[in-house]
């Protein structure tokens, strides 16, 4: 196996037109239950939040939009802060709803047994398609904490009822242009049943609800050993894959930075994609990252994911597709699989800061941020950097 130099015409068009989305929590500080440490230059608000976003995508040139969650992510002015992500050069992508941390919704929000709950859940919901419009995004995405803790705390059926008519209203509400996603998780916070728990629940609710409704895959949702280049197929079959939260874990929903705990699944999932052309801008699907970073700078866990998708993706669009396909034909399982496995084990890194260098960007993005003075300088002009969440 050689080392290229240089990338393919059609690799370089491919990952010069491939973005990825990155979340304003993020580059908050977070942690675990036991302690959130702080690192200094944490944002203050959503301002600064979207001000470190925008190193990621100076450096990369790969990351133009920031993700927002409502309200962790509330200002007085949307359009305001709408117009300052144009002037730093991004601009706002998805909108997380929130119904995961009032104590109205203890029991559930979309899901809970009494309409008065749910109302307040769905009219948060259209308070984001709001948000949306205001920021100039056009997808609103969805997720919910709802579950419940022991067998027999409450009717599974009837919550699926709920959730369905709770999602129909909000859907009402999705005009031309304008997209819903659900995002499924298997557990937590809820321990014995979620409402949302797996692809099939989501893509179920999603066809009843209409074509503006796509399904969310967070790699960090499913059990230990599930097959998820499996599910993306499968979803990009049916036209519902709306989303990626890319990131990694070795235990449950870690969040850690994408490609770190297993690089070989990522270049599974990626070439799923690659195979149905869904890295492409036309194919709609929002790649994105969710990843909180306790310990490790924020930008440059961000700005190293960044680059992880893209040297991954390289490989994915380096597979050679011709000879696999006659190497399936033939059934000559070994030679198929060393034909993926040939495209994985290349080195594509030198390739890939040629082809940064072509662009006028770093060739080394990552070295180039920590080079910069950038997170000198905001550890010197901000004090007191808030947790994920309320006003960080
Ligand atoms: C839930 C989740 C979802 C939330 C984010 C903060 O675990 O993945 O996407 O919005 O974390
Ligand atoms: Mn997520
Ligand atoms: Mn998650």
């Amino acid at each position: 196996m050689t080392t290229p130099t240089t990338l393919p015409t059609e690799v370089a068009r491919d990952l010069a037109e491939f973005s990825i989305e990155v979340p304003s929590w993020g580059y908050g500080n977070s942690g675990t239950r036991f302690k959130v440490f702080g690192t200094p230059g944490t944002p203050r608000d959503p301002f600064e939040k979207i001000a470190d976003a925008a190193q990621t995508h100076a450096f990369t040139g790969s990351a133009p939009r920031v993700s927002l969650h409502y309200p962790w992510d509330r200002v007085e002015d949307f359009s305001a802060l709408r117009d300052f992500a144009g002037e730093q050069g991004v601009s706002i992508g998805m909108i997380n709803s929130n119904t995961f941390q009032d104590d109205e919704y203890k029991f559930g929000s979309l899901t809970h047994r009494d309409a008065s709950v749910r109302r307040r859940a769905i009219d948060h919901h259209l308070e984001c398609l709001e948000v949306m419009r205001a920021t100039g995004s056009h997808e609103l995405k969805i997720w919910l904490a709802d579950g419940t803790n022991y067998a027999g705390q409450d009717s599974i059926r009837a919550r699926q009822d709920h959730l369905a008519d709770s999602l129909a209203e909000i859907y009402a509400g999705v005009g031309e242009g304008e997209r819903i996603v659900l995002e499924y998780k298997f557990f937590e916070p809820a321990f014995y049943h979620t409402d949302v728990p797996d692809w099939g629940t989501s893509l179920l609710h999603c066809l009843a609800l209409g074509e503006r409704a796509q399904v969310v895959l967070d790699t960090g949702h499913h059990a230990p050993g599930t097959n998820i280049e499996f599910i993306v197929a499968q979803l990009l079959r049916q036209n519902r894959l709306g989303a990626f939260d890319f990131n990694s874990r070795n235990y449950a929903d870690d969040d850690l930075i994408v490609g770190a705990a297993d690089p070989f699944q990522l270049f599974r999932i990626l070439f799923e994609i690659v195979q149905q052309d869904a890295h492409r801008p036309a194919s709609g699907v929002n790649f994105m990252l969710d990843q909180c970073h306790n310990l490790e700078s924020k930008i440059q866990g961000q700005i190293r994911s960044v680059l992880n998708v893209q040297e991954t993706l390289a490989k994915a669009l380096l597979v050679d597709r011709a000879a696999l396909a006659d190497a399936q034909d033939r059934h000559d399982v070994l030679e198929a699989n060393a034909i993926l496995m040939d495209a994985f084990w290349t080195d594509v890194r030198p390739a890939l800061a040629a082809f940064r260098e072509e662009q006028g960007l770093p060739a080394e993005p990552f070295e180039a941020f920590r080079a910069s003075g950038y997170e000198e300088k905001v550890a010197a002009e901000r004090v007191g950097g808030n947790q994920m969440g309320w006003g960080a």
